[in-house]
C-alpha cells in the first residue's frame, strides 16, 4: 500500500505529541502506538502528556490570549482563510491519513477534510458578522446595545470517529471569535491531530501569531479531567460518549464554567407507508453502515410501518448483500473496519444481547476472516427486528447494527422515535405533507436534528449541530453556534446631563 501521505504530512515513526503552535515537545508520559484498523500496522508512536506538560500548554495559551484578542476579528478571519487554504492543499494526504488511521472510507476521509475547508470559509464570513443587537432605552438620552467579546482559552476534547473535522468546527470559530484553543484529540487517532496542528501552526507562524493561540496535547482521560476542572478554561467543548460527557459536564458545571457537549445519539428513521422507498433504503443504508456505524448521527433504528415491513426487509437484505467491505483506502469498498478490537467486542456483545432479549435476525453479524481482514476489525453490518424497549436498543452501540421496529400509527412511530435517552438526529421518509409537518411540529421529534426525506447522518456545516437529552444540549458548527465561544456584554450609555434612576426612584440629596 502506498503510504507516502505519512511523509508528506511530516509524520515519522515517533512523533512529538505536545505542541504550542509550531513548538513541539515529547510528552513525559507513557508511549502509545497508533495502529491502523485497516491492516493492523503500527503507523507511529507518541508519548502521552503528563500534568506538567499540560500546564505548560495552558500557560502559553493564557499568555497569548491578549495579543490574539486585540487583533481585529476580520484580520483573525484572514488567518483562518489561509488555514482553510492550507487544508485545501493537504486535502488528499490528510484525507488518506484519516482514512488509514481511523478506518473510514477514503471518500469519507476526504469528505471530512472538505468539512474543515467549508467551516474555514464559514468562519471567515463570520469574522465580519459577530453582531450584537441595539435596544431602545426607556430613559431619555440613553443608548443600549450588546457586544460579544472572546472568552479566553477554549478546551477541545474530540473523538476518534471525526478525528479532524470536529476540532476545526470548534477551533476555526473560536479563533475568529478571538479565543485561543487547546486540543486534546482521541488517543486512538493522534497522528491525524498532529498533522492538523502542523498545518495550522505553519500558517500562524507565517503571520507572526504567537504560538499559544493553538495548542495540542496528546493525553489520556486524566488530561481531559484536568481540562474539565481547570478554572483557566472558560469553555470546554467535548465530543464523545454520554458517559464521558456527564463527567466532563459535571466537573465544568461544578466550577460554573461553560461546556458544549456533543454526545451519543440513538438516531431513528421513520419509514411511512407514503415513503419513496428508493430514497428511504439508500438513506437508511448510508446512515447505518457509513463510517462502519461509528458516526454519532448513524442510523441505529428504522421505525417501519407494519404494511411495509416485509418489503423493507427484502430491500435491505438485497442492499446489504451488495456492500463491499474491505480496505478503506480502496475506493471500490463501501465499508471499512471498526476502530479497534474493543469496538469489535462491543459489537459482538450487543448482538448477543439483542438476541438474548428476543431479536429476530434479518442479517446476522460476524467478524470477517481472511487475508484482507487480518487486522481483525472488519465486521458484517447486521440487521435485527426488535422492540424499542430492549435494553440494548436503548443504548448507543458504536457499530453497524440496525434495529428494525414496526409501527401502526404515526403517533406511535413518533413516540418510539422519542422514547430513548438520547436526542441527536432523526428523520421521516414520507411524501405526505401532513405526516412531515407532524414530525417537525411541537408534537414531533424531540431531537436537535429532524429531517424529511433525507437520512439521519451527513449533517451540513451550515446548520447548528448537536442534540438534546443525553446528547448534551450543545450546538456547534453553523447558524449562531459561534455565540457559545463568546461572552455577551450589555452596555448602557447615558449621553444626557441627568441621571434618571431605575424604576422611577428619586434620590434627592
Ligand atoms: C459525529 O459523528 O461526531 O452528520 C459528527 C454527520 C457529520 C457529523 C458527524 N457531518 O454525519
Amino acid at each position: 500500500m502506498n503510504l507516502d501521505f505519512l511523509k508528506a504530512l511530516g509524520l515519522a515513526d515517533h512523533n512529538q505529541g505536545i505542541a504550542i503552535g509550531g513548538n513541539w515537545s515529547d510528552g513525559a508520559g507513557k508511549t502509545i502506538s497508533s495502529h491502523s484498523p485497516a491492516d493492523g500496522r503500527c503507523i507511529g508512536t507518541v508519548n502521552l502528556a503528563t500534568e506538567a506538560d499540560y500546564h505548560k500548554v495552558i500557560e502559553a495559551a493564557q499568555k497569548d490570549f491578549s495579543a490574539w484578542r486585540n487583533m481585529p476579528a476580520p484580520k483573525r478571519g484572514e488567518i483562518v482563510r489561509q488555514i482553510g487554504e492550507a487544508f485545501r492543499k493537504h486535502k488528499d494526504d490528510l484525507g488518506a491519513l484519516v482514512s488509514y488511521e481511523m478506518g473510514k472510507s477514503l471518500q469519507e476521509g476526504l469528505g471530512e477534510v472538505q468539512e474543515m475547508i467549508d467551516i474555514a470559509d464559514f468562519a471567515v464570513g463570520l469574522s465580519r458578522q459577530l453582531h450584537g443587537l441595539t435596544m431602545h432605552s426607556e430613559r431619555p438620552s440613553h443608548r443600549m446595545y450588546e457586544q460579544w467579546h472572546p472568552l479566553g482559552v477554549v478546551g477541545i476534547i474530540s473523538a476518534f470517529n471525526f478525528p479532524v473535522a470536529v476540532w476545526s468546527w470548534n477551533a476555526f470559530l473560536a479563533w475568529v471569535c478571538g479565543d485561543v484553543c487547546i486540543w486534546k484529540p482521541s488517543e486512538k487517532t493522534p497522528l491525524s491531530a498532529i498533522a492538523c496542528q502542523k498545518i495550522a501552526a505553519e500558517v500562524f507562524e507565517a503571520n507572526q501569531v504567537p504560538a499559544g493561540v493553538s495548542g495540542l496535547i496528546i493525553g489520556d482521560a486524566e488530561i481531559g479531567k484536568l481540562m474539565a476542572a481547570d478554572q483557566r478554561i472558560p469553555l470546554v467543548s467535548a465530543t464523545g460518549s454520554s458517559r464521558m460527557g456527564k463527567s466532563v459536564g459535571a466537573a465544568v458545571g461544578a466550577r460554573l464554567g461553560k461546556s458544549l457537549l456533543e454526545l451519543g445519539g440513538n438516531n431513528a428513521m421513520i419509514i411511512s407507508p407514503n415513503a419513496d422507498l428508493n430514497i428511504a433504503i439508500v438513506g437508511a443504508l448510508f446512515g447505518a453502515v457509513g463510517t462502519c456505524g461509528q458516526r454519532c448521527t448513524s442510523t441505529r433504528r428504522l421505525i417501519v410501518h407494519e404494511s411495509m415491513l416485509e418489503e423493507v426487509k427484502a430491500k435491505l437484505s438485497s442492499a446489504y448483500g451488495q456492500l463491499k467491505i474491505g480496505n478503506p483506502l480502496d475506493e471500490s469498498n463501501h465499508v471499512g473496519p471498526l476502530i479497534d478490537q474493543d469496538a469489535v467486542n462491543t459489537y459482538l456483545k450487543a448482538i448477543q444481547q439483542a438476541k438474548e432479549e428476543g431479536a429476530e435476525v434479518i442479517i446476522d453479524g460476524k467478524v470477517l476472516e481472511g487475508d484482507q481482514y487480518s487486522s481483525g476489525c472488519y465486521v458484517q453490518p447486521a440487521v435485527f427486528l426488535v422492540q424499542n424497549d430492549y435494553k440494548i436498543v436503548q443504548q448507543e452501540t458504536f457499530a453497524p447494527i440496525l434495529y428494525l421496529i414496526s409501527y401502526s400509527t404515526l403517533e406511535e412511530a413518533i413516540h418510539i422515535q422519542n422514547d430513548v435517552p438520547q436526542g441527536l438526529s432523526s428523520a421521516i421518509m414520507t411524501l405526505n405533507m401532513r405526516e412531515a409537518e407532524q414530525f417537525l411540529s411541537v408534537n414531533g421529534s424531540d431531537c436537535g436534528i429532524a429531517n424529511v426525506n433525507i437520512g439521519t447522518s451527513g449533517a451540513e456545516i451550515g446548520g447548528a449541530f448537536g442534540g438534546e437529552k443525553e446528547t448534551g444540549g450543545g450546538r456547534e458548527s453553523g447558524s449562531d453556534a459561534w455565540k457559545v465561544y463568546m461572552r455577551r456584554q450589555t452596555n448602557t450609555i447615558n449621553y444626557g446631563s441627568d441621571l434618571p434612576l431605575a424604576q422611577g426612584i428619586k434620590f434627592d440629596l
